[in-house]
């Protein structure tokens, strides 16, 4: 609204009304417009998960068109709703209409332009790139090949020790992102006009500003924890790189990188799954959980079961009937989806279900209580306005079920029949902490850099002749990882890792990392645990329960540091409870690395 209207506005009511009215009526009007956007939106978001939860499930064009027109027609009705949110920016509106205005402003992660053209043609590419990514298969350098999809490539990754063969799994993933360059370059276009119709310089800006502070503290807070939980990170990649020139000994670069194709792991984000290799005491006791998966016949049912329990055993309500009639558990064999994992609450009010290709592994597992986290936000908080259904930061969203996971111990696991012994000694405790920081710790500095990569491409400081460069000096840079093979500009290594055709902002699951471990030591001091942090599992305690559920059903209504205090009594992000976790770990490290050439 231009400001000659506002003005008009305040002009009559003065006329017609006492001194202290207009503030007053123009509260009134800013919550009337709230109310009638979160009417609106339920509506149509609902909708657009619809067409969505169809094209992600059944990849066709078909669907592919149905979900862009879906998209097209919400980000129409939420440039029509911001623009008509101007005119209340400035009202003396009450906390809450306050706040739903900011959260309206702050909500697409994929900024529509005003002209509609332009908005059509980015509904139009970003389905494409998500339909892209979802198809994505190897056929060989030749074509000749049995074509193989994600799911197969990444066991290669998870499984194979022959350099070569994971070579090829490697590049012949990678080579699937290719034809997204033009793409990606026209998207970040469309998304900054349309962050700069709302006010924002560009999409990274409006990324950075949904965090309850300005976009600047936002980045150095991202710095702060980073450099808080490096030097372990630097501890763990120098001991994993000597352990893997023992495996590859002609084969590591001399510049102290790891090659990613060695890690276990397709973008090498987590290496868990060669924890054989870097074992720290052999055969001291055997965690590995997949067997006894695959012994015990846990299928995708079996698996969701044990993970909801976890959830039940602490005063959480069973998911609902829906939720096992409508998820997609599996990777079905007659079609294309996306397989990457994800939660969903289709029409917002407790259509809850997961879309996920589960397998009888541990890394399946961990991933269902994280799915299940999501759920359990999105039932905590359905009773909020559309604007408060969200986490209390995009952060805390990512953070519930792995905090959750973190209870997964040994002692839980021999509780559930999934392992024989629990350790006892300080070689096998060593050894836990092990499996767990290639999980959690070897995350970190990739959890970081995916955004340090698109804000610096939002921003125009990366522009498409340099994508890759770009992304591999910051892979180096953070990760301490080089390509395996040689890399150019007509590759666009990005494109291959999910949630950069999907559009899927990267840095809260950095925050999670971090926020999780802070949530499960809060929850373990209500449970009333007593004991070093790694052997607490809050596993059937009501007390812990209750105060997770405290946090959870406040959504997004509150600025994230309220949240936070709610269920720890702080106000800050804090990684002291990650490194106490990891103190017995840490400790060991730097006695392993003495007199070792470390970094890069
Ligand atoms: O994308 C996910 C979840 C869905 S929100 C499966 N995660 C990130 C990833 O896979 O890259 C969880 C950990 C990080
Ligand atoms: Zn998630």
């Amino acid at each position: 609204m231009s400001p000659c209207l506002a003005g008009l506005f305040t002009a009559l009511a003065l006329a017609t009304a006492p001194a202290t009215q207009p503030t007053a009526n123009a509260a009134d009007a800013a919550k009337a417009f709230v109310d009638k956007t979160n009417a609106e939106l339920k509506v149509r978001y609902a909708q657009a998960e619809q067409a969505h939860w169809i094209a992600a499930t059944y990849i066709t064009d078909d669907t592919q068109a149905v979900a862009a027109r879906a998209q097209e027609s919400l980000m129409a009705a939420l440039s029509e709703a911001l623009a008509e949110s101007m005119r209340h920016r400035d009202a003396a509106a009450d906390d809450e209409s306050r706040r739903a205005l900011h959260l309206l402003r702050v909500s697409q992660s994929l900024p529509a332009p005003k002209d509609a053209g332009r908005r059509s043609e980015l509904a139009t590419i970003a389905a494409r790139l998500s339909a892209t990514y979802g198809k994505g298969q190897w056929c060989g350098a030749d074509g000749k090949a049995t074509c193989r999809e994600l799911p197969e490539l990444e066991r290669v990754l998870a499984t194979e020790k022959r350099w070569d063969r994971l070579v090829d799994a490697w590049a012949g993933w990678h080579s699937i992102a290719t034809p997204m360059r033009g793409d990606y370059a026209r998207l970040v276009e469309l998304a900054n006009e349309g962050a700069r119709d709302i006010g924002f310089q560009n999409a990274g800006e409006l990324w950075r500003s949904g965090y309850d502070m300005s976009p600047e503290a936002f980045e150095q807070e991202t710095e702060r924890l980073w450099q808080a939980v490096k030097p372990l990170y630097d501890d763990l990649h120098c001991y994993v790189r000597g352990r893997l020139s023992r495996v590859y000994p002609k084969k590591m670069p001399a510049d102290g990188t790891i090659p990613a194709h060695l890690l276990g792991n397709m973008w090498a984000q987590e290496c868990n799954n060669i924890y054989e290799l870097v074992e720290p005491f052999p055969g001291r006791v055997n965690l590995n959980v997949n067997a006894a998966l695959r012994a015990q016949k846990y299928d995708p049912t079996k698996m969701t079961k044990l993970a909801e329990n976890f959830f039940v055993s602490l005063g959480l309500k069973p998911l609902p009937q829906t939720f096992w009639q409508r998820s997609m558990f599996e990777k079905p064999r007659d079609r294309a989806v996306v397989c990457h994992a994800s939660a969903w609450d289709v029409d917002y009010s407790g259509d809850l279900r997961i879309k996920m290709c589960i397998e009888p592994t541990e890394e399946s597992l961990v991933t269902l209580h994280h799915e299940l986290g999501h759920l359990y936000y999105f039932q905590a908080y359905d009773h909020l306005p559309i604007l408060f259904q969200a986490g209390a930061n995009d952060g805390f969203h990512e953070a519930i079920g792995d905090a959750i996971a973190l209870s997964i111990t040994p002692a839980y696991l021999k509780e559930v029949g999934l392992l024989r012994k629990v350790p006892g000694d300080k070689a096998a405790l060593l050894n836990v902490q092990m499996k767990s920081a290639l999980e959690k710790i070897a995350f970190l500095p990739f959890g970081k850099l995916i955004d340090q990569w698109r804000w610096d491409v939002f921003a125009g400081k990366v522009t498409p002749e340099n994508y890759n460069a770009a992304w591999w000096a910051l892979r180096r840079q953070y990760q301490g990882v080089s390509a395996p093979v040689e890399r150019s500009e007509a590759d666009f290594d990005p494109g291959a890792k999910y949630h950069i055709p999907g559009n899927v902002p990267y840095m809260r699951y950095f925050l999670a990392r971090i926020l999780q471990f802070q949530f499960h030591k809060a929850l373990c001091d209500a449970a009333g645990f007593q004991g070093p942090l790694h052997e607490c599992s809050i596993y059937g305690n009501k007390a812990a329960g209750e105060k997770l559920q405290a946090m959870l059903k406040l959504g997004a209504s509150r600025p994230w540091p309220e949240a936070l205090e709610v269920l720890t009594g702080s106000r800050q992000i804090d990684p002291s409870a990650l490194l106490e976790y990891f103190a017995p770990l840490r400790e060991w490290l730097a006695e392993q690395n003495k007199g070792k050439t470390c970094g890069w």
